[in-house]
């Protein structure tokens, strides 16, 4: 059993609200690091059409950035994140899916107002399915084409009606995660969340860990290959890149 990962501060904001913010999860020379890497992936990823991810006007997604790059997965187990994910989901945290997202300057909305977790057959309005982080690596100002959040959304019922609203922003009661370069922030799955216009003259970018349960299956796309299998050398990396049995698979340490 690990130490708790997270203060009481902590897991009363994450209870409450339904996300949490790490400003600096990201310090200067790890940021250049892996600012460094997401060019590269960015790089081979035009440089080939056929590399999987969208091509839109308003996203483009360098679909797992983990095949790509290292310090991509290596950010799966950043040392201050992870645990408090996995104290947040369970031992039998697992990878569900990961992305780069880049969003273009002056563009509308790739994303209106959802949550990640609507499985067919499965009654969890109170279980945490899944936990999502992102990773900040531009600043991202309001009106810069972030994420925005309805803050204890996760625990609207599930027949809850959302009001529609043409402009993410018009959506009452969010808040924009905008931050500056380096900050990580997560939510619960269940939390409502919206991609807002970019309407500033730069690119938002971000990488994007959505964390699930082992028996969980990977998204469709982002199943790691054997050869990112093979560079798992702790058993956190190998459970979360889907080696092991499916069911009674967990953390011990
Ligand atoms: O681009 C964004 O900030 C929104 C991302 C999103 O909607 C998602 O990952 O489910």
């Amino acid at each position: 059993m690990p130490p708790r990962a997270m203060t009481d501060e902590q897991r009363i904001f994450f209870e409450t609200n339904g996300y949490l913010v790490f400003p600096n999860a990201l310090p200067p020379d790890h940021l250049d690091r892996v600012r460094a890497a997401a060019d590269r992936a960015e790089a081979a990823w035009r440089a080939d059409p056929s590399r999987p991810g969208l091509r839109n006007p308003n996203l483009e997604q360098v679909q797992a950035p983990i095949e790509y790059e290292d310090e991509m997965l290596a950010l799966l187990e950043h040392p201050v994140v992870f645990p408090v994910v996995r104290e947040i989901l369970g031992d039998d945290v697992s990878m569900i899916d990961n992305d780069y997202f880049l969003t273009p300057p002056h563009t509308k909305t790739h994303a209106h107002w959802h949550h990640d977790v609507g499985m067919a057959g499965v009654y969890h309005p109170r279980s945490i399915m899944m936990v999502k982080v992102f990773y900040l690596l531009t600043d991202v100002t309001p009106e810069g084409g972030g994420t925005a959040v309805i803050p204890g959304s996760h625990r609207y019922p599930t027949d809850f009606r959302l009001p529609q609203a043409e402009d993410p922003a018009e959506m009452p009661g969010h808040v924009k995660m905008s931050y500056p370069a380096g900050t990580a922030w997560l939510f619960n799955g269940r939390t409502y969340h919206a991609a807002l216009h970019n309407d500033s003259g730069t690119i938002r970018r971000v990488l994007i860990y959505n964390y699930g349960h082992f028996w969980m299956k990977p998204w469709q796309g982002y199943e790691p290959s054997s050869a990112l299998q093979a560079k798992a050398q702790t058993p956190a990396m190998r459970q979360l890149l889907h080696i092991g049995d499916a069911y009674g698979q967990h953390l011990k340490e």
